[in-house]
């Protein structure tokens, strides 16, 4: 076992409210025994946002059943995702749930819930959830099974560790095929998935579940007047012609689990019979340590299935102590671990900003250890300060309930903090610890943003400055040759969502560009640059002087500016400048004028002068410095690449690919089902403005792609010179 995992034999399960953890303060509502945060992740729509919907109903949270496609639902709450019917921005939500079996049947568990978009504009919104989340629901369409971002939203909760259950919802369309999905996510997503419930019947005939552990069946209920939330489950014998499946499924359910649990383990090598109680448990920690699946077939539009699935959630996920240890780092870089405990210190992680009209900037944060009082304040580890927090609350979607104290596991939000980026951390000034932020892809479209009159230039400014400190995907530039603001996103929907709310929010009047790639630069070898800024005729002159040694970083690990100045050749005082420096430089690359990244750059040599120096001097230097050495270290133009996705009737499989390859993309896979093919292709973004609509065209309609940024790679050399001759932002050629 790593020490990332969390160690399984320490699970507890804990039914008495006397005898919760001494790690609990008296006076919380909930103990964190009995409180579990869960994600709702999945591709576009597959019915998270309906899911979502459908657990605030029967936890009695809402008496009344929003709909996505009416602008009704609770997490979608924003014009913009009322009007499109998707969900932009992550939204929480909290329910209590009674489960109808198990250990903690009757006892009610709060459950907080963030429900995440789909689109893979706003996979940013994905990443900070499950960074803070205990477990997830990954949501499947039982008709599409394992698409393109259920494998993104998948790798991104393996990235932050966190336990799923899955549920495999629409069952009520058409084709709906609950095992073809389960094996769908044992080979894409190389998930050990197992059924947890099998389907009694499909599409219009869906009309129940049996629970394999239970080994009864459900069958589903309308509400009536007396139980209108449905807590009371019509549960019944196997029906005669599943049982033999039901047995079978089951064995393999044991066998799956047996790993992780010895006395399941030595019955089922001894033909024993296996009890609910000892096999939720076995499910329970199989899933826990993240290896193993259970899959819950249902259909949330019809309201099937999302009782059980509350089930799953408190019988299988993790409350949040069962998590892997937390860890940060403190002022010297060393690691700290922190207890998860009401009773410790406080340490926690702003996740998200949100400007709201009513009560100005929220931070989302999520409390691993200690209290939080409103009225008192946080020391940000950053920024070396502590802020006063003037309110505390609990989002409820767009509501929010304000709270005079907040405990470990809780996800609330703060008013009142303004020095905050997402990602830092707030903790008690003598604790100072960082905790890991979770971190973002690069944006991978511009688009230029011109606004109408002066008095819009000073609004839109105070507009993206808003924007970006919450979105940390969103990027925002002014071009040097040209005045113009760059807009940096994450896809065409992305930043077409920002102009939208520029407008709605902040009354801003612009006019927009055409999308432009957001292309990279890097380099191949390492190289050494000179940078001297010296200007001495007469008067104070000035005096900067650096020797710099570049060379190729990580992919993803940014520029990392190292000092290894020895015997003050460079004052201190004059290493921050030049790093400044250095970083200015990398604004703006020396192949076309775009941001560079992943190098490393080593200061390893300089002079001074004892009165022309100057912090702008070495900063100068810093940048000649930098833009020499990267001109002498092989630089090269990145540009992301698109992993594309299009399922299409066979017949148009041939005109697909060909498009495809004109489109320089090279094919990945090929896959057949049912008549349909599913092309897999890594397609560069330059050539795929515009490519929804071509291929419905091509194909009458009947194709459709998704399309999601894989990784970027260096651009040809027969494409660099028509690219570096368009670009705006090219260094000045001589
Ligand atoms: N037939 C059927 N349709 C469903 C089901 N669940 C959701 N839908 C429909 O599918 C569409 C998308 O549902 P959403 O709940 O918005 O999906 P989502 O996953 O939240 O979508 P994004 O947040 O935009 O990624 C809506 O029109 C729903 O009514 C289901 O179980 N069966
Ligand atoms: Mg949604």
């Amino acid at each position: 076992m790593s020490a990332t995992e969390f160690d399984v034999s320490k699970l507890t399960i804990v039914t008495d409210k006397s005898k919760v953890s001494s790690e609990n303060a008296k006076d919380r509502p909930f103990p964190l025994e009995w409180t579990r945060n869960i994600g709702i992740a999945a591709h576009i729509d597959a019915g998270k946002t309906t899911t979502s919907e459908r657990i605030l109903y029967y936890s009695g949270t809402v008496h009344k059943m929003g709909e996505v496609h009416e602008g009704t639902a609770v997490t979608d709450w924003m014009e913009q995702e009322r009007e499109r019917g998707i969900t932009i921005t992550a939204s929480a939500i909290s329910c209590a749930w009674l489960a109808s079996w198990g250990p903690w049947k009757g006892i009610k568990q709060r459950i907080n819930i963030i429900d995440t978009p789909g689109h893979v504009d706003f996979t940013a919104e994905v990443e900070r959830s499950m960074r803070v989340l205990d477990g997830a629901v990954a949501v499947f369409c039982a008709v599409a099974g394992v698409q393109p971002q259920s494998e993104t939203v998948w790798r991104q909760a393996n990235k932050y560790h966190v336990p799923r259950v899955a549920f495999v919802n629409k069952m009520d369309r058409t084709g709906a095929d609950f095992l073809r999905a389960v094996s769908e996510m044992r080979e894409k997503l190389k998930a050990n998935a197992h059924p947890l419930y099998l389907p009694i019947g499909k599409e219009d005939g869906f009309v129940g579940l049996v629970d394999l552990v239970q080994n009864v069946a459900y069958y589903f209920t309308e509400s009536t007047k007396e139980d209108p939330l449905g807590m009371t489950p019509d549960i019944r014998e196997i029906p005669d012609d599943m049982k033999d499946d039901a047995k079978k499924w089951r064995d393999g359910l044991i066998e799956a689990v047996s790993d992780f649990d010895d006395v399941i383990a030595e019955k089922y090598l001894g033909g024993e019979e296996i009890t609910t109680e000892e096999l939720m448990l076995a499910v329970r920690k199989a899933t826990i340590s993240m290896k193993f699946f259970g899959a819950i077939p249902g259909s949330a539009f019809k309201k099937k299935g999302v009782q059980r699935l509350l089930d799953c959630v408190v019988n299988y996920l993790p409350n949040p102590m069962e998590v892997p240890p937390i860890r940060g780092v403190d002022s010297d870089g060393k690691e700290i671990e922190i207890p998860v405990s009401d009773n410790s210190k406080l340490a926690g992680l702003a996740f998200k900003l949100w400007t709201d009209p009513f009560v100005g900037r929220l931070v989302f944060y999520r409390i691993y250890s200690g209290k939080l009082l409103k009225g008192t304040p946080v020391y940000n580890p950053r920024t070396r300060r502590s802020e006063r927090v003037s309110r505390l609350v609990l989002m409820r979607a767009m509501d929010r309930e304000e709270i005079d104290i907040a405990y470990a596991g809780d996800i609330c939000a703060v008013v009142g903090v303004k020095d905050v980026i997402t990602g830092d951390t707030f903790c008690d000034e003598d604790l100072d610890v960082r905790l890991e932020p979770p971190s973002f892809p690069e944006p991978v479209i511009s688009m230029s943003v011109e606004p109408n009159s002066k008095g819009d230039q000073e609004k839109m400014s105070i507009a993206l400055q808003r924007l970006v400190a919450e979105d940390p995907t969103l990027k925002v530039k002014t071009d040097a040759d040209t005045g113009q603001t760059i807009l940096s996103g994450m896809g065409e929907l992305h930043l077409d969502i920002i102009v939208d709310r520029m407008k709605r929010e902040f009354k801003v009047e612009a006019a927009v560009g055409k999308p432009q790639i957001a292309y990279r630069e890097t380099i191949l070898s390492a190289a050494e640059g000179e940078g001297k800024f010296i200007r001495q005729s007469g008067g104070k002159g000035q005096y900067g002087h650096c020797v710099l040694k570049v060379e190729p970083n990580e992919k993803g690990q940014g520029i990392e500016v190292i000092n290894e100045i020895v015997g003050g050749v460079i004052p201190k005082e004059f290493i921050k400048p030049t790093t400044d420096g250095i970083m200015e430089a990398c604004n703006n690359g020396v192949v076309a004028g775009y941001p560079v990244v992943d190098v490393k750059v080593r200061i390893v040599d300089g002079s001074f002068h004892e009165v022309d120096s100057s912090e702008l001097a070495f900063k100068m230097a810093g940048i000649f410095g930098f833009k020499e050495a990267m001109k002498k270290a092989t630089p090269i133009l990145l540009e992301p690449i698109m992993a594309v996705e299009v399922t299409t009737p066979e017949e148009y499989q041939g005109d697909l690919m060909g498009d495809i390859n004109r489109r320089r993309g090279t094919i990945q896979g090929i896959e057949n089902k049912n008549g349909a093919a599913i092309v897999n292709a890594h397609v560069p973004l330059e050539n795929l403005f515009g490519y929804v609509t071509d291929i419905r065209s091509l194909s009458k309609g009947r194709a459709s792609a998704s399309i999601t940024p894989s990784h970027f790679e260096q651009v040809p050399a027969s494409l660099l010179a028509k690219i570096v001759e368009t670009s705006s932002k090219a260094p000045a050629r001589s």
